[in-house]
């Protein structure tokens, strides 16, 4: 009799386990005969106790082969769903033998880690760091650094100036008469007499920051860059202190060894004013396209701070003097790194930013 269940049961497990379409299913059917407490085959196992004692060990040997048939047929079933989930979830699998994607991990732009640089050195020289607006009045961009309404940069056709509903905005500048047209700042020097404003005399700072211009680009000039602009105004400043500000910021930056050269310049806002070359590093001074074939790359405008500049800031001229500068971050780490077109820094390439 109990020989009869054991053969019916197992015919009963091949049957439901060929209608077995997935692993759930599997789980239940497991429970169903070999639960502890109420498996049905587990059932049948313990009727065995129930027999007369010579029946016991041919239906105890039935009831073994039964169940190590059972266990196989469920383990078979099993790889095989699992086989078949694996497939379908390849993606989502964790298989930890695969090597791992490597997480592409962001860095600092070229030009604000050397502007940086740039920072420290100067910061240990007792200058601050100050910042000043992008978009400015004509007035602290032109008018208060001596930049007469007749100078070409103010033509509209030569930098950007702002109009709003057809109409130019108009800067109210604190205490002047005059409504100022609002302008996208040509050059960072248009700190100068805020930071004097601000800050009054002495005062040794760099305004490292973004100007824009209205050029047509090529391999050293940009419409939009970057300048650091210094100023140092303090009783008995010459045009020593600025070549030894100089010296220290081309030596850091560039090496002991880098060539310059300072010649004469004309800007309205310094007198005397001169140029800073830096010895072309792309050709060694052999002549190329960035250097136009000088040897020299034009990199830094710089003077003696014109009264009218002083008094602007409210600075008085007669106690005070100083040296102002502005240089082009873009043409130092060209400088530096042998980079041959400026136009790469504002690319967004990848495998030209990926190198610094
Ligand atoms: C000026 O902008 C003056 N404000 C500098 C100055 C400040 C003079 C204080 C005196 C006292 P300039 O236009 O020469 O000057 O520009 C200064 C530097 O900015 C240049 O030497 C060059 O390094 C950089 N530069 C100028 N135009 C461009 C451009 N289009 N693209 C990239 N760099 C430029």
């Amino acid at each position: 009799m109990l020989q009869e269940k054991f053969n019916k049961i197992k015919q009963e497990i091949i049957d439901e386990l060929k209608r077995t379409k997935t692993l759930e299913q599997l789980e239940d059917l497991n429970n169903k005969y070999f639960s502890r407490a109420s498996g049905e085959l587990t059932k049948l196992v313990k009727e065995i106790k129930n027999l007369a004692e010579e029946e016991r060990p041919r239906i105890g040997k039935i009831a073994n082969e039964v169940k190590k048939e059972a266990e196989e047929l469920f383990a078979q079933v099993r790889s095989t769903l699992g086989d078949k989930v694996q497939g379908e979830n390849k993606d989502k699998v964790f298989d930890p033998t695969l090597p791992g994607k490597k997480q592409a991990i962001g860095k600092l732009h070229v030009l604000t880690q050397i502007r940086r640089e740039v920072e420290e050195v100067f910061l240990s020289m007792g200058f601050m760091v100050v910042d000043g607006p992008e978009l400015e009045s004509e007035w602290y961009n032109f008018e208060a650094v001596n930049v007469p309404s007749w100078h070409p940069a103010r033509d509209m056709q030569d930098t950007f100036y702002i109009k709003a509903n057809g109409k130019r905005q108009m800067a109210k500048v604190e205490g002047g008469e005059e409504n100022y047209k609002l302008v996208m700042r040509t050059h960072t020097s248009n700190v100068q007499v805020r930071a004097m404003e601000k800050y009054g005399a002495p005062i040794r700072c760099i305004v490292p920051g973004r100007v824009f211009r209205n050029e047509a680009t090529d391999a050293r000039h940009e419409h939009t860059f970057h300048q650091v602009e210094g100023l140092m105004v303090d009783k008995d400043i010459s045009i020593a202190n600025f070549k030894a500000v100089m010296d220290a910021i081309i030596k850091a930056i560039l090496g002991p060894d880098f060539k310059t050269r300072i010649r004469p310049g004309f800007f309205p806002f310094v007198e005397p004013g001169f140029e800073v070359d830096l010895s072309c590093a792309l050709c060694q001074a052999k002549g190329c396209r960035v250097c136009k074939n000088t040897g020299w790359v034009e990199f830094c405008g710089a003077g003696m701070v014109h009264p009218n500049v002083l008094k602007a800031g409210g600075v008085d001229p007669t106690k005070y003097s100083g040296f102002a500068f502005g240089f082009g971050l873009e043409r130092l780490a060209m400088m530096r790194y042998g980079i041959n077109d400026i136009r790469l820094f504002e690319s967004g390439d990848l495998r030209f930013l990926g190198q610094f």
